[in-house]
């Protein structure tokens, strides 16, 4: 299901019980974190929160704040119009199975399975909701930032942050499209940092454009279908464009609708559109930010955009989210995206059975991966093979077990890592890049990964003692046992 706007999507987690409106004021000034982040840290991810009067320096804001709007299973599977984001894995699972259709039998056996590629091609307007109002920089000195309610998030920020961008770019020479998503600190009424770290698109087709001395022209989008805010955040493989896959995920075509003033298309339904450019270049000190790694990130120099129009909705909403210690927000989508992949991590290495990022690891730092093991140093095969793959590269510890360990159970995990290694035999260190907001390493960019084969050792490896078995109950046991509890009332 495709969402016609941001409030299409907040009456609908609204109507399901998964929101709350607030209706009196509340300060975009560390009151909104705070009341955010106790609901990011009750289990499961609390509800999502609508402000309708948030206050920017003591004044209500003419637009209501909405938060933590992904930030449960539930909700994140909704973003994407789905009951489960298994809906979406199984689909990923069957177009990499499946051969393009070569008649319409095929072609209709893809569609009846819920396949619809055909919308994943985006559609070009002239006209749609994110042009209701229109403010160019020229025309009426109205425009400003200053107006949007973007939320100092933590007490050492630097200042108050865009967190949840859709930032459109595109490469120069082949006109290649990327959504990505960049924190931006507002530093007056129409500029802003650019947080692009070396290793993002958005960073590459600067480079292109610092060769050609140009400035780069830039759009960022906030609202509209969340399908484009996962489609963003989604670890899709470098060059497949986030409009087609955010098509795909939502079966519905996006309505793309050119900028007024820089050269690039938005989807035509979002809230806010922020038209401007960033020049080769330029540089500033972005930050401090408390950051997903749950710590502050300190002062930087980055890139910095340039706003020339800000056209929007009549009555948008700004999306917002907050990230720090975990668990917070950004888990879930990282989960569901996890989810959503591990078809194509499958498809590389047909060993692979299960996948799990646990949010103390906040995404990079921790690796689980359940193997079907068949021969010797597999785990290590898998390890290298993940650190060679996208944004896995960042992965500081990968534990590899057996595929009877449920992943998704940190418990069990660190009961097989704990009972399965041999410290010095079992691990490996590499060198590979490291997530540039990764502090721990002693420069940044760059540092050690640690691998651990927890999966059980074979003869092969130079185990020659007889593997144990797990102590595990009889499975007619079991089941007898289930009906007796259930009518005992028993777990
Ligand atoms: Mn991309």
């Amino acid at each position: 299901m495709a969402y016609r706007s941001f409030s299409h999507f907040i009456d609908e987690l609204e109507r399901t019980s998964e929101l709350v409106r607030i209706s009196e004021p509340v300060a975009t000034e560390l009151e909104i974190s705070e009341l955010a982040n106790r609901q990011m840290k009750t289990p499961g991810g609390g509800k999502a929160l609508l402000f309708e009067k948030p206050t920017i320096e003591g004044k209500i804001s003419s637009f209501p704040v909405a938060i933590n709007t992904m930030g449960s299973e539930r909700r994140m599977a909704r973003a994407i119009g789905l009951e489960s984001v298994d809906e979406i894995a199984h689909q990923m699972q069957l177009i990499l199975k499946t051969k393009p259709p070569t008649s319409m039998r095929q072609g209709w056996s893809l569609l009846k399975q819920g396949i619809d590629l055909l919308h994943a091609r985006p559609k070009h307007v002239t006209d749609g909701p994110c042009k209701e109002v229109i403010l160019r920089f020229d025309s009426t000195g109205k425009l400003s930032l200053k107006d949007l309610p973007v939320l100092l998030c933590w007490p050492k920020d630097g200042g108050r942050f865009i967190t949840l961008p859709t930032v459109y770019t595109k490469d120069p020479d082949t006109g290649e499209r990327n959504i990505g998503m960049y924190r931006m600190q507002v530093y007056d009424g129409r500029t802003t940092g650019m947080h692009w770290q070396i290793h993002k698109v958005g960073a590459r087709h600067g480079k292109r454009y610092y060769e050609r001395n140009e400035p780069m022209p830039v759009a960022v989008c906030l609202g509209g279908d969340p399908a484009y805010t996962f489609a963003a955040t989604a670890p899709l493989p470098d060059g497949l464009d986030e409009v087609l896959f955010a098509g795909f995920v939502r079966k519905k075509s996006v309505e793309l609708i050119k900028c007024e003033t820089c050269d690039l298309e938005v989807p035509a339904d979002v809230d806010f559109v922020l038209e401007g450019y960033v020049q080769p270049g330029e540089l500033r000190a972005e930050g401090p930010f408390g950051d997903h790694t749950g710590f502050y990130t300190s002062v930087d120099q980055y890139p910095v955009f340039h706003l020339t129009a800000l056209t929007r909705r009549k009555n948008a909403i700004y999306p917002a989210t907050i990230v720090g210690v975990p668990p917070m927000e950004d888990f879930y989508m990282g989960s569901a995206s996890v989810r959503i992949f591990l078809p194509v991590f499958k498809m590389n290495f047909p060993e692979i059975v299960d996948m799990a990022l646990p949010a103390e690891g906040v995404f990079h730092n921790l690796v689980f991966v359940s193997i079907r093991k068949q021969y010797p140093y597999q785990a290590y095969k898998i390890m290298h093979g993940l650190w060679g793959m996208g944004q896995m590269m960042f992965s500081k510890y990968i534990v590899v077990l057996d595929e009877d360990c449920d992943v998704h159970n940190t418990s069990e995990v660190l009961f097989r890592l704990c009972a399965n290694t041999d410290p010095q035999r079992d691990t490996t260190f590499i060198r590979n890049p490291s997530d540039s907001l990764d502090h721990a390493p002693t420069a940044p960019n760059i540092g050690s990964h640690m691998g651990i084969d927890a999966t059980r050792k074979l003869p092969s490896e130079g185990y020659s003692r007889g593997w144990p078995e797990l102590v595990r109950m009889d499975e007619k046991v079991r089941i007898k046992m289930d009906e007796l509890a259930a009518r005992l009332g028993l777990t």
